[in-house]
């Protein structure tokens, strides 16, 4: 497995499914990735471990189109590729196009409705109008790239009675995304909902949030789910969670390279969408809501 970013809780508890089912099925199993998350800094990882000459990797690529070549080495080296989290290319995660249907499968949210779900219930929040901003990690990361088109669609269908007055890019570093949130939320008194992409963005925008004493007058849909998201929804700082699956995403990913190495294709879907479990104030103590809260270890 090679994850998008060392430290991650959405990579961690990936990697732990992954594990667990390893050690179910008997496969030796290991798992790295980049300290940040980088292509440049992930390929030559890519790169080591095709030297290893594994049977299979799952891969969340950190850039849909730098890892295209470097994964086809891999493949080309007689590996099993399979996508995890994020795709490559730009047919949206479809691999059944010629370019690249060498690629088994893509394991995944669907982020465009994510992206969707997360900023209606802003919308919704808001009470249908005023202005919007959207905290995101990078350029060219196929999921948080749909999760903002889901988020654009939710917001034009209010036919602009919520405005989307800008979008930044925090690296994937929640210092930079709480510096950029409370810059415009100096300049927008009046800003009304905030959308973080991915794990580091919303907390990022959570904690500028609550710093500005903004706490409930600036909705805030948290994409992913740390335990510090949990505990920002509880204070009213953040309105919604949407947890991916991430430990499943690990475990299949797992059971289909055996079924590649196996010779049984049949049991390989093309694409396999996760779920999510949408967390408020009101479902947060069940014990579905718990146990999808993502592990830091
Ligand atoms: O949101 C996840 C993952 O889906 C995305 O591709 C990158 O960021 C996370 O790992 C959360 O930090």
């Amino acid at each position: 497995l090679i994850y998008g970013v060392a430290g991650d809780g959405f990579y961690v508890t990936m990697e732990a499914g992954a594990r667990a089912k390893a050690e179910e099925l008997g496969v030796d199993f290991i798992a790295d990735g980049p300290a940040q998350f980088q292509a440049t800094l992930q390929v030559p990882i890519l790169d080591a471990i095709i030297a290893q000459q594994p049977d299979a990797i799952c891969i969340a690529a950190t850039d849909r189109i730098a890892l295209i070549e470097p994964m086809r080495r891999a493949y080309d080296a007689g590996i099993h590729m399979i996508s995890v989290d994020t795709f490559i290319g730009d047919t949206a995660g479809d691999y059944t196009t010629p370019e690249l249907d060498w690629m088994l499968s893509y394991i995944g949210s669907n982020n465009v409705d994510g992206g969707e779900i997360g900023c209606s219930a802003i919308v919704d929040a808001m009470g249908g109008s005023g202005k919007f901003y959207i905290q995101t990690t990078q350029p060219g990361v196929s999921t948080v790239e749909q999760r903002v088109e889901g988020c654009e669609k939710a917001i034009a269908a209010t036919n602009g009675a919520v405005e989307l007055i800008g979008m930044d890019y925090n690296d994937d570093n929640s210092a930079t995304a709480a510096e950029q949130t409370s810059a415009v939320l100096a300049s927008n008194a009046d800003l009304g909902g905030i959308f973080g992409t991915n794990l580091f963005s919303a907390r990022g925008a959570a904690q500028a949030v609550a710093n500005a004493g903004l706490t409930g007058a600036v909705k805030v849909a948290a994409f992913d789910a740390p335990e510090d998201a949990i505990v920002a929804l509880n204070d009213g700082i953040v309105d919604i969670v949407i947890a991916q699956h991430p430990y499943e995403m690990g475990q299949v990913c797992i059971e289909y390279a055996m079924a590649a190495i196996n010779g049984e294709p049949e049991k390989i879907e093309k694409r396999y969408p996760t779920g999510y479990t949408i967390i408020t104030r009101d479902n947060v103590d069940t014990e579905e809501a718990q146990q999808s809260i993502y592990k830091s270890q």
